[in-house]
């Protein structure tokens, strides 16, 4: 795990744990004992700590947390590394992150190659540097910059560390050589002054002012989340505390931490946002058997706000695009408009002005399909109807090279009947992206029962390529993203019976979501979800009115249609389930109005209004999507739960620190979601969504609690 070699008059301790040197036990372990050794050997005079492979080193084993603590801290081979009466030098590259960057300054100096990265993204995991980097920190840097850096868990390039002086030397060649020559230039130098230990910390009487601004900002920028606080809290220390009396706050601090319930479920989204890119299909294809084919070229069909966005994502990432519209005036409309995304990159500093006109460069818009027949894949989005698309998908695969993809942007629509119109179903899969497209990271691929493992596995590495996070569903209406968000349905229902619908986005935004269901439905325009009621209801012969109470067995509630009707769709209108002041069209205000349409409409229905808790607003709204998420499990529409959740954290901001619907519901306890569950489905035995999942039940039945991931025979994560 560290390879010990003398060379001359150095030793060398060479990280070698593989994929990223985590600093496992005996990793801490190989630097103790070779801190040792070379104290021991008369002919070293210098040490070197370097890592093998691409990084030096990413930090603690993040693995071990959930386990019991065996063997040396990384602290004790700190104290090591800093006490050595001969000089110790870490040298860099790739990162040194976490516990990584502390072992690094418990060194005398720091090298490191120009393009290496430094930080502390332990807040990420819901943890703060506990291997005495909060207090270790700010002697270098001084008090504001460390809560800074330490508080948003951000990476630092080599010029910036420098500055603050956490890197003593940018070197250009063999980083191992340059160590070695830096190594001679300061053998028998003092040492005193270079342990971090002895420093003072700068402006330490000021420490409660940049307190109290640093926390102001944490609480805005991370609301919810307790790891920022406990790290300026033991930043705080290391300014007003005996340095040992601060490393012991930290230490206390991080214990709490590591058991924090927002911990695991920020380890547990680490892992899980990983475990997606690796796919498995009921025939046994996976991720780590089947090779992408190549995406060298790429069409969009339809240049609205999607296909745009989409197309936005492909240039970014160098991939040409001929975007395909009905009408010059459509297409210049679309090109003004991906420019417009280009231009504000450019001014918020994340696209150069040559990337841009590269980006420009490569995108050709057209008005004739027989364009596209040269690329390697094409991204349908027009209009979600399936009539439509299989109209397209006809040409397209009359006009499209043999081994070309044909792919579909459609949120719900079965996979199968698209590619049914096809004669290459294996070629035909689906690529869901999130509005704005360009922004939102997640993106759902969707195979159908004939889309080949190769065509999964381009569609999965192009959502790499292009920056996404790529999460594999089985095709069913809704696959898993739409099908299981009952969010809104369940928070209709309830201001139907009693609850305001300010109260409730006010519980889910307090829970953590970053914006309340009818702040989103606002967003998005009530139309929307009109016409998709209409069409079923029309699909089933049936006239929606005001009095309309069931809809093919299912409750129904008109609320919305009414509130539609009355001109009220949203953002658009000024007017929705709340009202935007045109001077301030973003903020939504909560409008007396609505309340009386709602007063009225249960007047109407003879509906007794009753009080509505918050507890029977989380349940509502989050056990019916969990339920539909089992349901989803159990017919391995989603392989796995850490599927759902990361489609849940990526698509509709659930806040990561409680790990996703799926991931909550075992914190909460299976037994106890599932006897919900069985409530709400005896007293609401219209919403089919509330019938008991099988898997659901057959996990609540055992008398252990049995852990997420065991929930599905064949996958196990990480913790
Ligand atoms: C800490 O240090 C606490 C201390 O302050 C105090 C303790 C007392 N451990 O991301 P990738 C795995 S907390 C174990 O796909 P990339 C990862 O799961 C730690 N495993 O590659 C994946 O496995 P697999 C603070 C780890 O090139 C593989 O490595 N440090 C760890 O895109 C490749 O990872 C962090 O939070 C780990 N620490 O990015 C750093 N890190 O192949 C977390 C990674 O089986 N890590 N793995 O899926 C990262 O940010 C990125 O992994 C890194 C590489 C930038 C290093």
């Amino acid at each position: 795990m560290v390879d010990y070699r003398v060379d001359n008059q150095f030793a060398v301790l060479e990280i070698n744990n593989p994929p990223v040197n985590a600093l496992s036990s005996d990793v801490t372990i190989g630097l103790y004992d070779g801190i040792l050794k070379a104290l021991q050997d008369d002919s070293v005079q210098a040490v070197i700590i370097i890592g093998k492979g691409k990084v030096f080193c990413a930090g603690a084993d993040i693995t071990a947390f959930s386990k019991p603590i065996k063997g040396l801290g990384i602290t004790d081979v700190g104290h090591a590394i800093e006490s050595s009466s001969k000089p110790v030098i870490s040298a860099v590259y790739g990162v040194a992150l976490g516990g990584g960057l502390e072992i690094a300054l418990f060194c005398h100096y720091r090298i490191s190659d120009k393009k290496a990265k430094f930080g502390f993204p332990e807040v990420q995991l819901g943890l703060l540097p506990g291997a005495e980097g909060t207090i270790r920190l700010p002697r270098l840097t001084g008090l504001p910059v460390a809560m800074e850096i330490i508080t948003s868990g951000r990476q630092l390039g080599a010029q910036e560390a420098v500055k603050y002086g956490i890197v003593d030397k940018i070197v250009e060649n063999d980083l191992l050589q340059e160590a070695k020559t830096f190594a001679t230039s300061i053998i028998g130098k003092p040492l005193d002054s270079l342990r971090l230990r002895t420093k003072k910390v700068k402006n330490a009487d000021l420490v409660d002012k940049y307190y109290d601004d640093a926390l102001k900002e944490v609480k805005r920028k991370y609301k919810g989340l307790i790891a920022p606080v406990s790290c300026l809290k033991t930043i705080r220390g290391s300014a007003k505390l005996p340095y040992d009396a601060a490393a012991q706050l930290e230490r206390s601090l991080f214990t709490e931490l590591i058991t924090s319930s927002q911990s695991a479920a920020l380890r547990y989204s680490f892992f899980a946002e990983r475990s997606a890119a690796k796919w498995r299909l009921p025939n046994g294809a996976s991720s780590a058997n089947t090779k992408p084919g190549t995406v060298g070229s790429a069409a969009v069909i339809g240049a609205g706000t999607m296909g745009s966005g989409i197309a936005v994502c492909l240039l970014r990432a160098g991939i040409p695009v001929t975007l395909v519209e009905q009408n010059e005036k459509l297409l210049k409309a679309a090109q003004t408009n991906i420019d417009q995304i280009f231009r504000g990159s450019v001014q918020l500093g994340k696209m150069t002005l040559e990337k841009r006109q590269e980006c420009l460069r490569m995108l050709q818009g057209t008005a004739q399909l027989e364009k596209v027949k040269d690329v390697d894949i094409v991204i349908e989005a027009i209009f979600e109807n399936l009539k439509l698309k299989q109209e397209v998908f006809a040409k397209l695969d009359k006009i499209c090279k043999p081994t070309a993809f044909l792919c579909s942007n459609t949120s719900t629509l079965d996979i199968d009947k698209i590619a049914s119109a096809t004669s290459r179903p294996d070629k035909v899969a689906g690529t869901h992206f999130f509005a704005p497209a360009h922004i939102m990271r997640l993106v759902e691929n969707v195979y159908g029962s004939k889309t080949s493992p190769e065509t999964v596995a381009t569609v999965m590495e192009l959502g790499r390529k292009i920056g996404k996070v790529s999460v594999l569903s089985k095709t069913c209406d809704g696959f898993i993203a739409n099908r299981m968000n009952k969010i809104g349905v369940e928070a209709v229902y309830l201001v139907e019976e009693g609850a305001s619908p300010y109260d409730i986005d006010q519980i889910m935004e307090d829970f953590g979501m970053s914006m309340g269901v009818f702040k989103v439905l606002d967003l998005s325009g009530l139309d929307v979800g009109w016409r998709i009621r209409q069409e079923q209801a029309k699909a089933l012969g049936v006239n929606l009115t005001a009095e309309t109470k069931y809809l093919n067995a299912e409750r129904y509630c008109s609320l919305p249609d009414k509130l539609y009707e009355l001109g009220r769709n949203g953002i658009k209108t000024g007017r929705g389930w709340y009202r935007y002041d045109p001077a301030n069209p973003r903020k939504p205000i909560p409008d007396l109005d609505v309340l009386d349409i709602i007063q009225t409409h249960c007047q109407n229905l003879g509906i007794k209004r009753r009080e509505i808790t918050a507890q029977e607003v989380i349940e509502r709204c989050l056990y019916a999507t969990i339920n539909e998420g089992f349901k989803i499990l159990e017919e391995n529409v989603a392989e796995k739960p850490s599927d759902i959740d990361v489609i849940w954290q990526y698509g509709f901001a659930f806040p990561r620190y409680r790990g996703g619907p799926m991931f909550y519901a075992s914190q909460v306890g299976l037994r106890k979601v599932f006897e919900r569950i069985c409530y709400y489905h005896a007293t609401f035995p219209y919403s089919k969504h509330w019938l008991p999942s099988d898997l659901l039940r057959k996990l609540a039945s055992s008398t252990d609690e049995i852990p997420i991931n065991q929930w599905m025979n064949n996958w196990s994560s990480k913790l």
